[in-house]
C-alpha cells in the first residue's frame, strides 16, 4: 500500500495513454505512428517512484517501447493506485507540508518567469524558475549526471528541518537510558557531496552523542572527483568536532550494493548497525525505537519507515505505514498492514514485514552469524529479498517500525546503470536457487525463464546452501505459511511462455487492450502481457503471473456464445461455473473441457488475425516451455 502523491498524475497520464492505446490497437494504427506517440509520452512515464517501482518503470524504458509495456505500466500503476487510494486522503490531511508548499507557489507566481532554456526537463516542471540562462544550464547538468537536483542541494543548509512524519503517539514513547549503542553505515556511489553532507548531518543531529559510536562511510569506487580529497577534507573537519566519528572506507573496485553492505558492518564497532543509503536524511526521533527493539529482541532486523524526498523540489513528502513484500519476479512491493497489528491499535507498535526494502538495522553479531549479506549477489536487485528470507528462515524476524522515519531521496533515473535487469534477474534466480525450495519454479514462471539450462549464471551458491544447513534453516513453505501468505503461489502449471498458432507464427496470444478483457494475436515481443500459464486442470492464464493472494490471474474463457473468447478473473469464473477449462498439448488443438470448441485464429476484414471460438479444425499451437514430464516430478 504506496502513498504516492504523483499517482493521480500518473492515473489521468494513463488514462489517456489507455484510451490512445485501445484505439490504436483496435484499430491497428501503422507502428510508425504508435511510435511517434510513444516518444513524447516516454518522457512522462519516467516518473520517480519509490526505488524499486522506479525499477520496473526504467527496465520498460529500456525496452524498445510499443503499446504492449505501456499498458502494462499503467496498469501497474492503476493496481497500486486502487491500494493506496483509503490512506491517501487520510495521510494527505495529516501533512504539514501541503499549506507551505501552496503558499511557496502562489508566492514564486508573482515572479516573472525567465525563458526556459530546458522545458522538457523534468527538473523544471515544479522548480527553477528564476535561474539564469548559465545556471539553468548548470543545474540541468548536474541532473543529468546525479538523477536528482545536485543544484539546489548544493544551496539548501545541510542542517536544514524536515516535517516530523511520525505518529503523534510516538513523541510521548519514552526509551531506557541503557540504550545499545550505534554504528551508522552510509553505502554510496558516485553521490553528490552535498548529499552525503546532509545524511551525515542529520545523522549527528538527530541522534544522542551518547548512543552514536561512528558513522561509516562505503564508497563503492565512485568516479566523481569531489568525493575524493574534498571528501576526505570534510571527515576530518567533522572529525575535529567529533572525535574519531567518522571513518571513510573505499572499495577498490566496484562491488556492488551487498558487498558494500558487508563492507560496513565488518568495519563496525558498535552493538547494533544501521546500515543506510547515502542519500537519506533521517528524522528526529529514529535512532531510539530501532536500539529498544533490537535490546528487547536480538535477532530482530529492523526496517525503518520511508518518506519521500522530491528528487527536483527537495520537498518531502510523508508516506503511509506499510509492510515490505516483493512478487514472483523478486520486485519488491508494499502491502498492507497485518490485521493482527491493526487489531492491536498501538500505531507505535512494530510490525511484522515479510521482508525489507533494503535499508535495515540489526544486533551487529546477529547479522554477522547469519550471514550478513550474500556477497554473490551482484549489482542490486534481489539482495533484500535474500536477506528476508534467511532472516524469517533461520530464526529472525523482520519488523517495521513506525516510529522510525527516514526520508529517501527517490532519484528521476539511476544516472549510471544501463539496464538493471539482467542482474536483477540473475540475482532472483540465486535467491530461488538457495531459498525457495520447490517454490523456486516461480520465479522461473514469472521471468519466463526456462527451468533447465536457463542460461542464466547465477553464481556458486554451495557456501549460502551450507550455511542454510548450518543454521538449520526452515523450509520455503514454512516461510509462506507462517510469514507471508499473501503470496499466491500456483500450483500445476506444466506450460508457460508465449504461446503461437503454428498458422502464423509471427504473432503470439496476447491479453489485449487493459482496461478490457479480450484477448488478441499481436506480434511476438516476449514482455509479460503475452505470458502464458497453463495448468494440468485446465486453466489457462494470460498475461503477467499475478502474485498478490487476492487478486485474481485471468482466465481463458469461452463464453459459450459469438466467437470472441473473454478473460475472467479465474476465481470468479470457477464459482460462477464459466467454461473455462482447455484441453491442450504442445502442437495440438486448444479445446473447451465444456463447450467441445477450439480457440483458433481468423483474418478480420482488415487482415489481421483474431483469436476466434468456432468449431474445431486443424489449427494446432505451441508454447515456449514445458515443465519437467507436463508436471509430473
Ligand atoms: C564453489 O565454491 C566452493 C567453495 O565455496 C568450491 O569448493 C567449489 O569448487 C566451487 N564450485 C565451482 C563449480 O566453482
Ligand atoms: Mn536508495
Amino acid at each position: 500500500m504506496m502513498l504516492r502523491r504523483h499517482l493521480c498524475k500518473v492515473l489521468c497520464i494513463g488514462l489517456t495513454l489507455v484510451i490512445a492505446c485501445y484505439l490504436l490497437l483496435a484499430s491497428y494504427t501503422k507502428v510508425t505512428l504508435q511510435k511517434l506517440i510513444l516518444s513524447s509520452i516516454q518522457k512522462e512515464l519516467r516518473l520517480p517512484l519509490s526505488e524499486c517501482n522506479g525499477t520496473v518503470i526504467k527496465r520498460l524504458s529500456h525496452l524498445e517501447l510499443d503499446l504492449q509495456h505501456l499498458k502494462e505500466s499503467v496498469e501497474l500503476v492503476m493496481k497500486q493506485r486502487e491500494n493506496v487510494d483509503s490512506t491517501m486522503e487520510r495521510v494527505r490531511d495529516e501533512l504539514p507540508v501541503g499549506k507551505t508548499v501552496e503558499a511557496k507557489a502562489s508566492e514564486t507566481r508573482k515572479h516573472k518567469p525567465r525563458e526556459k532554456l530546458f522545458p522538457g526537463s523534468p527538473l523544471f516542471k515544479k522548480w527553477g524558475e528564476d535561474l539564469s540562462e548559465a545556471q539553468q544550464r548548470k543545474a540541468q547538468d548536474l541532473f543529468q549526471k546525479f538523477g536528482y537536483n545536485v543544484y539546489l542541494s548544493d544551496q539548501l543548509p545541510l542542517d536544514r528541518s524536515i516535517p516530523d512524519t511520525r505518529h503523534s503517539r510516538c513523541l510521548q514513547k519514552t526509551y531506557s537510558s541503557q540504550l545499545p549503542s550505534l554504528s551508522v553505515i552510509l553505502i554510496f556511489m558516485d553521490e553528490a557531496l552535498s548529499i552525503i553532507q546532509r545524511a551525515i548531518t542529520s545523522i549527528i543531529n538527530r541522534t544522542p552523542p551518547r548512543l552514536l559510536k561512528e558513522i561509516i562511510l562505503v564508497d563503492d569506487f565512485s568516479s566523481n572527483g569531489e568525493l575524493k580529497a574534498r571528501l576526505e577534507e570534510d571527515i576530518k573537519l567533522y572529525n575535529q568536532k567529533h572525535p574519531g566519528l567518522l571513518k571513510l572506507v573505499r572499495h577498490s573496485e566496484r562491488k556492488g550494493l551487498a558487498q558494500a553492505r558487508n563492507t560496513g558492518r565488518e568495519e563496525a564497532t558498535a552493538d547494533v548497525v544501521a546500515i543506510l543509503d547515502a542519500h537519506i536524511e533521517v528524522n528526529v526521533g529514529w535512532a531510539e525505537p530501532i536500539l529498544a527493539r533490537i535490546q528487547e529482541d536480538h535477532t530482530v532486523i529492523v526496517s525503518p519507515v520511508f518518506d519521500n524526498i522530491h528528487f527536483d523540489t527537495f520537498e518531502v513528502d510523508k508516506y503511509a505505514l506499510a509492510v515490505d513484500g516483493f512478487n514472483w519476479e523478486l520486485w519488491c512491493r508494499y502491502d498492507s498492514l497485518p490485521k493482527a497489528w491493526l487489531d492491536l491499535d498501538d500505531a507505535t507498535a512494530p510490525v511484522q514485514s515479510p521482508s525489507i526494502m533494503g535499508i535495515l538495522a540489526a544486533n551487529r553479531q546477529f547479522l554477522g552469524k547469519i550471514g550478513s549479506l550474500d556477497g554473490g549477489m551482484l549489482v542490486y536487485g534481489g539482495e533484500n529479498v535474500e536477506l528476508s528470507l534467511r532472516v524469517w528462515q533461520c530464526g529472525g524476524r523482520i519488523e517495521v517500525l513506525p516510529c522510525t522515519r527516514i526520508a529517501h531521496l527517490e532519484r528521476h533515473h539511476k544516472p549510471y546503470a544501463l539496464d538493471l535487469s539482467p542482474a536483477l534477474k540473475r540475482n532472483a534466480l540465486r535467491v530461488a536457487e538457495i531459498w525457495m525450495d520447490e517454490y523456486k519454479d516461480m520465479v522461473y514462471f514469472a521471468w519466463n525463464i526456462p527451468l533447465q539450462n536457463s542460461g542464466v549464471d547465477y553464481g556458486n551458491i554451495s557456501s549460502r546452501i551450507a550455511l542454510r544447513e548450518k543454521l538449520k534453516c526452515k523450509s520455503f513453505d514454512w516461510y509462506l505459511k507462517n510469514v507471508y501468505p499473501a503470496l499466491k503461489p500456483v500450483r500445476n502449471i506444466v506450460a508457460y511462455g508465449a504461446m503461437k498458432n503454428l498458422l502464423e507464427e509471427s504473432i503470439c496470444l496476447d491479453q489485449g487492450p487493459i482496461p478490457g478483457n479480450t484477448p488478441i494475436m499481436y506480434g511476438c515481443h516476449g514482455y509479460t502481457p503475452q505470458n502464458v500459464y497453463y495448468r494440468l486442470s485446465g486453466e489457462l492464464y494470460i498475461g503477467p503471473l499475478i502474485a498478490e493472494a487476492n487478486v485474481d490471474d485471468r482466465c481463458l474463457t469461452d463464453p459459450g456464445r459469438g466467437e470472441k473468447p473473454t478473460l475472467e478473473p479465474c476465481s470468479k469464473a470457477a464459482k460462477d461455473g464459466l467454461h473455462m477449462y482447455w484441453d491442450f498439448k504442445p502442437g495440438g488443438a486448444l479445446r473447451n473441457r465444456a463447450t467441445k470448441r477450439c480457440l483458433e485464429i481468423k483474418k478480420n476484414p482488415s487482415g489481421f488475425y483474431e483469436p476466434v471460438l468456432q468449431a474445431c479444425g486443424t489449427q494446432v499451437w505451441t508454447i515456449q516451455h514445458t515443465v519437467r514430464n507436463w508436471g509430473s516430478h
